[in-house]
């Protein structure tokens, strides 16, 4: 069992990895016996990522890519293929939200949600993919999100993005799964990280609402989604394929508490 969950020798390419859902995932791969890459924004950025595995005593390489731009991407990959390797595993990771009303966003925000969540994995899947034919396989994980499947106020753009994202899921894994690869989706419920820092301040009264919306009544954390990253990147998912994996505590499940 050691075996097929191992990810000994892999090459993993976690996106936006510096910290949050990224990081733990990575982690995760690290301890597994994956080789981490991992890419954000700025060198800043990057550096406090590295810090960050190296305090964990984990080894990671760190490059500045912004995913959105196709050249820095193109880029990118070329330097991860000549200085560690292919990419077996690719974990679309890197991702941001606008909480604003939808008659009140500019047509750029909407686009800019869109292009970092969908536009993304889009370009970074394509410029991997052809590595993983030639090496007879891959793993392509998508973070979704419970607005994957759920609408709320305020989120329009995001909830557009990531129910595209589940569909890009499906798709590449329809259109590739030919070539041994697999790509799966983890939709995360709500997970302590920056990106959802605003929401859990002392007082705020989303806290009280996720915690009664969710049967296991509390956050996620990133340690949450470790398990289920693990298992679709490991061989232990050989024939799973376009399958989105809800790591939400029982959100989906759940119809709210009786009155
Ligand atoms: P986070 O704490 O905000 O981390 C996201 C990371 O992506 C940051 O390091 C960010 O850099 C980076 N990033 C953003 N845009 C990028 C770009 N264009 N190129 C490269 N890197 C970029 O988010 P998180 O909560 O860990 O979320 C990770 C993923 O899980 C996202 O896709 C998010 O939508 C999804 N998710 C989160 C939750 C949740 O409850 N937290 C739930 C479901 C799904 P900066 O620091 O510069 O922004
Ligand atoms: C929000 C949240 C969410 C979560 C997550 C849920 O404002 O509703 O930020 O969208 O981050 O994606 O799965």
């Amino acid at each position: 069992m050691q075996e097929l969950f191992s990810l000994q020798g892999k090459v993993a390419w976690i996106t936006g990895a510096s910290y949050g859902i990224g990081f733990s995932i990575a982690s995760a791969y690290a301890s597994a016996g994956a080789t981490i890459v991992f890419n954000d924004l700025n060198q800043e950025l990057v550096n406090r990522g590295l810090e960050a595995y190296r305090a964990a005593g984990l080894n990671a390489r760190g490059y500045t890519c912004d995913v959105t731009s196709e050249e820095q991407v193109n880029t990118l990959v070329s330097r991860i293929e000549q200085e560690v390797g292919p990419v077996d595993i690719l974990v679309n990771n890197a991702g941001i939200i606008k909480r604003v009303p939808m008659i009140e966003m500019t047509a750029a925000e909407f686009r800019q949600v869109i292009d970092v969540d969908l536009n993304a994995p889009f370009i970074v899947a394509k410029a991997v993919i052809p590595g993983m034919i030639k090496k007879g396989g891959g793993k392509i994980i998508n973070i979704c999100s419970m607005m994957s499947e759920l609408g709320r106020e305020t989120v329009s753009a995001y909830a557009a993005a990531k129910g595209g994202l589940k569909m890009l899921t499906r798709n590449i894994a329809s259109e590739y799964g030919a070539f041994n690869i697999q790509c799966n989706g983890i939709g995360p419920g709500y997970i302590a990280t920056p990106q959802t820092a605003p929401l859990r301040e002392p007082g705020h009264p989303f806290n009280a609402f996720i915690i009664a919306k969710t049967p296991a009544a509390r956050w996620g954390t990133p340690e949450d989604l470790q398990g289920p990253a693990l298992f679709l990147a490991s061989r232990a998912s050989d024939f799973v394929n376009g399958h989105v994996l809800y790591v939400d505590g029982g959100i989906l499940a759940y119809i709210g508490k009786q009155p």
